[in-house]
């Protein structure tokens, strides 16, 4: 297996994230990542590298224009605000709902951040964009190894996190949605069908919504229930897909509490699927905040279960590309997705 590391992951450190009415500190902090790289150390799953630059063209075809021009030019806007904001994280405070109009696009500072995001919880930092542009490098140069046929599988060490990310939005920690970006990239490196089939705990939004119109694409998610669960308004079971992409998105929603057994099951029905669809490729955002310690997530994975997870993706039997999305149990977060990448085999 190639895994692709994101040197610069470092530069997104953000201080706060809006929980109950107050700032706490992050949960999704650099040395997540830090970890998972130690134990990638400890126990080799395969050969470690580093990206080439970014495919400005692939990055266009997943996101807006406007949307990349703002995060690309947003630090400078909140710095330029008052240069004390530089000591500050900038989050978004007020948001288009329902009846409001999504066109414009306001010279306000604040009025664009919110345009551009759904929830106060994923702060903007003077390196955010340089981190998200290399994670999201990882993401593709994994797809394009997979794609020459180079190695079988890649994973992407990929921080900041993308599945929540959409095509002209943030939140959920993510900025640039690094398993739509290697789907497109194995997309366009020959697979007539890419299946990605999303194990975080919490919905792929951002990639549902992407792929949502697109019948190339298949988009799996088992996830912690919407009804109580972020990102709350997407995700639940009756979504599955629109014109060309009609039937190409499942979501398995499952109640917190959900142990081992059954969230299995859940991803034999996704590989069912996957497998149905006829996917040449897959993509597995692989989040480990289904663990039991997990700080915001409520399933109950016991860090054995990630070898099984492991084999479990393995019987699919094909070309795979993973990106690291969540898993907040720090000290554990290498463990687990390692025994995932051990289960699941070169
Ligand atoms: C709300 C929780 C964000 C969840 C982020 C995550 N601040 N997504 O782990 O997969
Ligand atoms: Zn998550």
């Amino acid at each position: 297996m190639l895994i692709v590391h994101n040197t610069l992951h470092r530069q997104h450190a953000g201080r706060h994230e809006m929980f109950r009415g107050r700032l706490v500190p992050c949960h999704e902090s650099p040395d997540r990542l830090d970890h998972l790289l130690a134990e990638l150390h400890k126990r080799p799953v395969g050969t470690i590298t580093e990206p080439g630059p970014l495919d400005e063209a692939l990055l266009a075809r997943i996101h807006s224009p406007r949307y990349l021009q703002f995060l690309a030019g947003a630090w400078d806007e909140w710095v330029a605000l008052d240069p004390a904001n530089a000591e500050l994280d900038a989050l978004p405070s007020v948001w288009p709902v329902r009846g409001f109009r999504a066109d414009v696009l306001p010279a306000n500072f604040a009025a664009r951040m919110g345009l551009f995001s759904f929830d106060a919880g994923t702060p903007l930092t003077a390196g955010s964009w340089t981190a998200a542009r290399q994670g999201a490098a990882c993401a593709v140069a994994a797809a394009q190894a997979v794609a020459s046929g180079s190695t079988r599988s890649a994973f992407a060490l990929t921080r900041p996190p993308g599945h929540h990310a959409g095509a002209d939005f943030f939140g959920g920690y993510c900025f640039l949605n690094n398993a739509a970006l290697a789907a497109q990239a194995l997309r366009d490196g020959g697979f007539e069908r890419v299946a990605v089939l999303d194990v975080d705990y919490h919905h792929g939004n951002g990639t549902q919504s992407i792929f949502y119109a697109r019948g190339d694409v298949l988009t799996v998610s088992l996830h912690g229930d919407p009804s109580t669960e972020y990102p709350f308004y997407l995700g639940y079971a009756d979504e599955r897909g629109e014109g060309e992409g009609a039937g190409c998105n499942l979501n398995l929603p499952l109640p917190r509490g959900t142990g081992f057994a059954d969230w299995r099951a859940a991803l034999g029905r996704g590989l069912d699927e996957v497998k149905r669809f006829g996917a040449q490729a897959l993509v597995v955002p692989l989040g480990v905040d289904t663990f039991e310690g997990d700080p915001i997530s409520a399933f109950t994975l016991r860090s054995a279960d990630y070898f099984d997870i492991g084999r479990d993706l393995a019987s699919a039997g094909l070309p795979t590309v993973f990106t690291f999305e969540g898993g907040y149990a720090v000290a554990e977060v290498g463990i687990n997705a390692v025994n995932v990448l051990e289960g699941f085999g070169s």
